[in-house]
């Protein structure tokens, strides 16, 4: 169980490391300071929260109204039960390390902040959608992504202050004064400096770029290091709801855009109300390529480092039959040859973050499956599909080439004047934030998107999941 009698809730005995435990509280109030200038705008009094009471298998988390401000951030680890080995790299065998190898600590420190400064960076991107919200359900769904991506920040900034010391502190600290989109001080990675302005872009970035928290967190839960190991494990946990909302919450856009192209027997469904399917397809667009860039290159001597040292494996490491060292072993990257779309033959390590991607392409395929077989059952025969993995790249073999989402090299010209057919343009974009209207009343849902089959833990769609304020 976790200890809620401590200031900082924990599962990490806190309380006999009075160093550490000085050291995070004296972080808590900044952390908190920055929740009240960066986490949600919307005044609320509670919503109906869910907070981990456990890391079991079993009735892990409690609901209930909770005043947002006063949400229990704590420190929660998975238990593991034995001893663990190494499951891949130099290091296959040896018993996992409960402290920072020294040879590794800038490299490990460095994959913890970058993780780390994600969480904050989506709390603000999504600081303003509560004005907009298309219906409580929906508004409760937001404050339980953000409240636990608070709760991810927590995890990131455990690690830091335990394990790296005066460096760890500083990066904590640094971790509060970056902002999302900042001119002067910016994330990390470039899709968490991007705008997330209306509930179809929310949808889309959970979707999206949640999953690829997804597979990150998957191969930073085999890390050697097994502090991370299992602070990622308990992190997948809670990540899987943050897929939920982005994949329900774009079905549910998809079924109501089809539900009135059927209805007045139109393409667009603009008119009407809702967001034509064409500009679905252009912000899924945006989205998946914007998230394909946080897989970095397809040829990284950085991974091939991290792997090798074993601060991150591979998706599914566990179940590979090989020989999870992979020195002798060779993969083949996508690359632009003689200017055509090809593929290289590469040593299999440096090729690990398009063995990472092409997992996360896979897992998108099946949003993408479903949103086809709402059309299909509505009997319309328009599809949605991912645009090419060479689409709109900032990151890696593709980035500056010009290539359609269908997969042709194109001239730049070609590229720029389909650019708004292929990518939202302002007038989308207008028209996605003009059906934005806040629907607060319990049971009603805004004109642009399907109510939910189900409401949360159990309760009906017309419960108040959000008391305003
Ligand atoms: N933007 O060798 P390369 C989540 C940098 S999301 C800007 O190609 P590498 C969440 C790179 O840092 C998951 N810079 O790539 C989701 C490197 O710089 P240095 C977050 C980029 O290093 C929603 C240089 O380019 N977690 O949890 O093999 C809501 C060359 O890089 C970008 C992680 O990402 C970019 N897109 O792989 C809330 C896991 N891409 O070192 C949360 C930790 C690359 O030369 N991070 N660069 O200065 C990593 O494993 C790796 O750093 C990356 C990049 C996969 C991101």
């Amino acid at each position: 169980m976790i200890d809620y009698t401590e200031r900082i809730p924990n599962n990490v005995d806190l309380g006999t490391d009075r160093r550490l435990q000085r050291a995070l509280e004296s972080w808590q109030p900044r952390f908190l300071n920055w929740w009240s200038e960066m986490g949600p705008a919307l005044p609320t009094q509670d919503v109906y929260l869910r907070t981990a009471i456990n890391v079991g298998r079993e009735g892990w988390a409690q609901f209930g109204h909770v005043a947002v401000a006063e949400y229990r951030w704590g420190i929660f680890l998975a238990e593991r039960e034995g001893h663990r080995n190494i499951a891949f790299g130099a290091h296959k065998g040896e018993p996992a390390w409960q402290q920072v190898p020294g040879e590794y600590r800038s490299e490990l420190q460095r994959l913890i902040v970058i993780q780390g400064d994600t969480e904050p960076a989506s709390v603000e991107q999504q600081r303003n959608l509560g004005a907009t919200a298309p219906s409580l359900y929906d508004l409760r769904n937001l404050f339980q992504v953000n409240v636990e991506e608070g709760r991810h920040l927590w995890a990131m900034v455990y690690l830091l202050h335990a394990f790296f010391g005066r460096d760890g502190r500083d990066e904590a600290e640094a971790l509060l004064q970056r902002n999302s989109g900042s001119a002067d001080y910016p994330r990390i990675l470039g899709a968490f400096n991007e705008e997330t302005p209306d509930w179809l872009s929310f949808f889309m970035f959970t979707y999206f770029t949640d999953r690829d928290g997804k597979y990150q967190l998957g191969t930073l839960k085999e890390s050697a290091f097994d502090p991370l190991s299992r602070t990622c494990e308990f992190m997948l946990k809670e990540e899987s709801h943050h897929m939920f909302v982005g994949t329900t919450g774009l079905d549910r856009v998809v079924e109501r855009t089809a539900q009135l192209m059927v209805e007045h027997d139109t393409d667009d469904a603009g008119p009407h109300g809702a967001v034509p399917l064409k500009v679905i397809q252009k912000y899924l667009n945006f989205h998946y390529s914007v998230s394909l860039d946080l897989f970095g290159s397809e040829r990284s001597t950085n991974v091939a480092n991290y792997f090798t040292a074993g601060l991150k494996g591979r998706w599914s490491e566990e179940r590979r039959a090989d020989d999870h060292v992979l020195t002798d072993d060779s993969a083949f990257v996508d690359a632009l040859v003689d200017g055509a779309i090809g593929r290289t033959e590469v040593a299999a390590l440096v090729g690990l973050n398009q063995d990472l991607r092409d997992a996360y392409i896979a897992d998108c395929e099946t949003g993408v499956k479903r949103w086809n077989r709402i059309l299909a059952e509505a009997g319309l025969p328009q599809r949605l599909a991912l645009p090419h993995v060479g689409f709109n790249r900032k990151v890696g073999a593709f980035a500056g080439a010009h290539i359609s989402p269908a997969g042709e090299v194109v001239a730049e010209q070609e590229w720029e004047s389909n650019r708004g057919a292929w990518l939202p343009t302002d007038v989308d974009k207008t028209h996605v934030r003009s059906l934005m209207r806040p629907v607060y009343e319990p049971g009603r849902i805004a004109s642009w998107l399907a109510p939910p089959r189900n409401g949360i833990n159990g309760k009906p769609f017309d419960y108040e999941y959000v008391h305003l304020a």
